[in-house]
This record gives structure tokens, sequence and C-alpha cells, in this order.
């Protein structure tokens, strides 16, 4: 007689591997960004537009009772168009200088350079119609 083996299928019990992984530590470095509390600009120029690369003339804007740029460097050889894109009287005075000018509302100044008119320096800028609030501050470089 023929012994009938009976294979029985071995169950093979896979063991999951149930990587009980902590899972509960983060990698990242508490501080390690520093975005915020920086520190902010303290207005000491650094906001400051240089207009000196624009060429023969630069472009100032006096719009809601400010000028745009309100700080800005530029060169006396340079020459200097204001526009007044308000519907108010604007005027753009160079405090301890001679410029001084109305600018009508929508309308706009050309200036010539103020190459020995204006000394090279630091100048605050106003218009006397909107004192104290619109007020800048200008550069100027040889
Ligand atoms: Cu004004």
């Amino acid at each position: 007689m023929r012994t009938l083996a009976i294979v029985l299928g071995a169950v093979f019990a896979l063991t999951a591997a149930a990587c009980g992984g902590d899972g509960g530590e983060d990698a990242q470095e508490p501080g390690a960004t520093g975005v915020t509390g920086g520190t902010a600009p303290t207005g000491d120029g650094s906001n400051c537009v240089d207009l000196t690369g624009e060429g023969v003339a630069f472009t100032i804007r006096l719009e809601k009772n400010e000028f745009i740029p309100s700080c800005f460097t530029a060169s006396a050889s340079q020459g200097i168009t204001i526009v007044n894109a308000d519907t108010a009287l604007h005027n753009f005075t160079i405090q301890d200088t001679q410029i001084s000018v109305d600018i009508p509302p929508g309308d706009e100044f050309n200036g010539e350079p103020i190459t020995g008119v204006v000394d090279p320096g630091v100048y605050v800028l106003v218009c006397k119609y909107h004192l104290p609030g619109m007020v800048g501050e200008i550069t100027v470089v040889a």
C-alpha cells in the first residue's frame, strides 16, 4: 500500500513587524529659524532709493500727500521731473536751499540740474502746504 503523504501546507505566520517606532520625536531643532523678532528697519537711510542711475533726469511723484519716493539720492547733475498726481496744490522745497517750486494739481515740473546751486549733502524735503506730514529726505551727490 502506498501511503499518501498528506502534505499540510505549512502556514508561515509572518510576524508582522510592527515597527513600534517611537514616532514622537521631531527632528526639528527649535530656534533654528529665527525669522521672527528680527530687527526692524530704523529709518537710517536703508530704505532710501538711489536715483543716480536714472539717467539725465529722474522723476518724483507727489501723491496722496506724500513724496514718492520720500527718501532718495540723486546727483546734482541730473534734471528732475516732479509729477503732482493729486488734486491739491503741492510744493517741492529743499530746505536750506533756494529750491522751492509749486506744482499745480495734475501738472508736472521739469527742473534743470542743480550743480553749483545746491552743494552735495543731505537735505530735508518738504511741501510747505502740507507740513508737518509731507516731508522727505534728499541726498545730493556731485
Ligand atoms: Cu503738498
